[in-house]
Formats: C-alpha cells, structure tokens, sequence
C-alpha cells in the first residue's frame, strides 16, 4: 500500500494579498505535492468555514491556526492512510472536525490537504491529475466562462453586477476558444480606451470602468465582439453573475439605485434575454429569496441556465432542495464552499444525474494552483469560470487547459 507519510502547511499569499493555505502531503514511495486554497469575496451564508485567525496579524486575515490544525490535528488523523482511498482521507477529516461546516479545522486546512492528497496520488501513478480523479471517461475541455468586465464586490466602481462574461461556444477547439476571448478581451480594452474609460482591472481580470448602468457593459461588450470579427450568439454569447445577495436588502432588490421586487428583477433579466444573446445568469436572486428563484425558473429556465452560487454553495444537501423544488438549472461548483475532494465530487455528480449543468469555478482571491482545470476535465463539467487572461493567477487555470488540450481532444463548443 502506498500510504500518506507526512503532511504539513504554510502560510502564503493569495491574488489579493491575503493569507491562504498552501499544504504539502508527502507519501511512502516518496512523492510530494502541494495545492493553494482559494477565497471568495462575495460568499454565499452558507459556505464552509474559512478559518481566519483574527488578530493583529494581516487585519485579522491570518490562518495560522489553519496552519496547526493540518501540521498537529490532521497530520496525526491521516498519516499512515491509503493515498489512493481520497474518499476514507476525506471521511477522516470530515468526522475529525465533527461538525457540518468544517468549524473545528477549518474548510481551508481541510481543502488544502484534500487537494495535495489528490495530486500526490496522481503523480505516484504516473497519471495526469485530470485522469486519476476522472477516469478513462474524462475527456472534454470546458467552455470557459470569461469574465470581461468586473463590478459589484469585485471592483470599485459603479456597476454592480458583479461579473460580465463571454462564452466562446463556437469553436472547433479549446484553443481557438481562448483566443476569440482573449481577442475580444484586448479589442474591448481599446473600445474602452478610445471612450475615455478606465481599463483598470478588478479581482478576476476583468476591467472595471465606471459605466452609467448595467446595461452599457454589455452593450461595449457586444461592439468589442464585432470588432473583433467574430460573430455574437453564433459564436459568443454572454453570460452574467450578478451575486444578487450583495444587492438584496430587506426582501428588495436596489439596483442602480432603484428599489426592485424580485417579479421587476425577473422582468429586467427577461428584456436583457430578448435583447441580447445571453446564455447563462449567475445568482440572479438572492439565496433565501426561494420563492423568486422559483419564479425564475418557471421564466426563463427553459430558455437560459440558471446557475445557483451563494444559492447552493456545492452542497449536496442544498441543491438536493434546489432538485426537488425545481430551482436553478445549473450549480456552480467551487470545492473550498464545500470543503473536500470528495464533496465536491457527491455535488457534481448528484447535479449530473438530475440534469442540472455544472460550471467549475476560482474564487475571486485565487493563486498559482491550476487544481480546479484538471477538476473540470476530470468531472467532464463542460463549463469553467476562471476569470480573464490578463492576470496569471488566471492564466495558471488556462494554461494548464491548453496543456491538457495536447492530451484530450474533445471540446464541448456547440455541443453544450
Ligand atoms: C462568484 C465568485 C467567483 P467570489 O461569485 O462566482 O467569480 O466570486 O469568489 O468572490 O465568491
Ligand atoms: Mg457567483
């Protein structure tokens, strides 16, 4: 048996300068691996602990006792198990800390090692990370979800939808993909520039000029694809993440300043699906407002995706409720909501089995790990979330995918 020898973490940093875990695992025929845990700005409730140490240390942001918990707690627990068994590592964390949310270690330490266990594994049997969490059936590169221009709890400026997107669906492969979004990317920083807006970038790389209403970004986004020769809804179509639970206060909606029902809310997404060539909406309501979402679907879920966030936050238990009330139709899966490999595996594959699409996502405060590429390859999600090319926290997810791309030839492009 190849068992799991030893296992420590350190404190890093994250894209955003906060402190994050970095775990390594090192197993008995002597392989070693590491992965970085992401951090989200914009959290659903109900998300899994993010252990923070709350003292003076880096306005509160500090992990070290996320740090001692994997060196001394998790360390002890796990050492000594089989590394190819990622579900009995999980499980023994899971019932270590006792609790639904990982309060005790903490989701970040618990994430960090679960992650570094999957990866040294693969590397012990010579496997890329994509085939050893995937199998033989792990074959299809993901459409990405590009992220062009930032606002709400990603950017300071004045539009707050938080995520404007491109999904390059009509291509041959993964490649010509990135390029249509990555020419587009570059044609709207010049539309931007020529009008005089700023083409600083928010969290994910997207830009972040201040614009009259949530509107305009679109409409620059639909001039950036023209002028850069490609063909809107045929081969781009846009999708947005508007983090409704930033916007929600006592039951409404304010929206540019404007006070919404979640009924007005509907109607506004329902004129911009009638304008424009939108393919997916993000947390379009808030996550309690479950009798809006439920509105919502009846509206527009025969017509676009409806991917639950903050709304599910890739819990089995939550979008099983989503499942059975006929809510969303499509689950963002991002593992540190959730808190393990595993998890985030029972997640997908209960959405997969009830035709709910899935979308892997980062997080908002990301790093070099490339961990949630392989991850979609390997759950065959079809659709990724990882920002824009423009920052190499980004890029690392990219990259990796034209890596992989070498590999496996499948791209879903239209077959979504
Ligand atoms: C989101 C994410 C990622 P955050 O809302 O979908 O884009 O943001 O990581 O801040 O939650
Ligand atoms: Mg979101």
């Amino acid at each position: 048996m190849t068992y799991i020898e030893d296992v420590s973490a350190i404190e890093v940093l994250d894209s955003r300068g906060n402190p994050t875990i970095k775990a390594f695992v090192t197993l008995s025929d002597g392989t070693t691996a590491h992965a970085i845990v992401p951090s989200g700005a914009s959290t659903g409730k109900k998300e899994a602990l993010e252990l923070r140490d709350k003292d003076e240390r880096y306005c509160g942001k500090g992990v070290l006792k996320a740090v001692s918990n994997v060196n001394e707690k998790i360390a002890e627990a796990i050492i000594g198990l089989d590394a190819y068994n990622q579900k009995a590592v999980d499980d023994e964390m899971r019932e270590l800390d006792g609790t639904q949310n990982y309060s005790n270690l903490g989701a970040n330490a618990v994430l960090g090692v679960s992650m570094a266990v999957a990866r040294a594994a693969a590397k012990s049997l010579n496997m890329p990370l994509y085939r050893y969490l995937g199998g033989a059936n792990a074959s299809i590169l993901p459409v990405p979800m590009f992220n062009i221009i930032n606002g709400g709890a990603h950017a300071n400026n004045s539009v707050d939808f938080q995520e404007f997107m491109i999904m390059p669906f009509g291509f041959e492969k993964f490649s010509d993909a990135l390029r249509a979004a990555t020419e587009i990317y570059h044609t709207l920083k010049s539309i931007l520039n020529e009008q005089g807006h700023s083409t600083a970038v928010g969290d994910e790389g997207g830009f972040a000029p201040n614009l009259a209403d949530n509107e305009e970004p679109i409409k620059l986004i639909m001039q950036a694809i023209a002028k850069a020769g490609y063909k809107a809804g045929e081969q781009i179509k846009l999708a947005l993440d508007v983090a409704a639970s930033e916007l929600y206060k006592d039951g409404k909606y304010i929206v540019q300043g404007k006070v919404l029902s979640s009924d007005e809310l509907i109607k506004y997404y329902q004129m911009l699906c009638e304008k424009y060539p939108i393919f997916s909406i993000e947390d379009g309501l808030d996550e309690d407002d479950w009798s809006g979402w439920e509105s919502l679907t009846k509206t527009l879920g025969d017509k676009i995706q409806l991917v639950g966030d903050d709304l599910f936050v890739t819990n089995e238990k939550i979008l099983r409720q989503g499942i059975e009330k006929g809510v969303a139709n499509a689950v963002l899966i991002k593992p540190n909501q959730i808190g393990s490999v595993t998890q985030t595996m029972q997640t997908v594959r209960l959405a997969q089995r009830n035709g709910y699409r899935c979308v892997m996502s980062h997080r908002s405060g990301e790093s070099e790990d490339s961990f949630i590429a392989d991850f979609a390859v390997a759950l065959n999600t079809g659709e990724i979330k990882t920002g824009a090319t423009s920052r190499s926290e980004r890029n690392a997810k990219y990259n990796r995918l034209l890596e992989i791309e070498n590999e496996t030839d499948e791209f879903l492009g239209n077959g979504i």
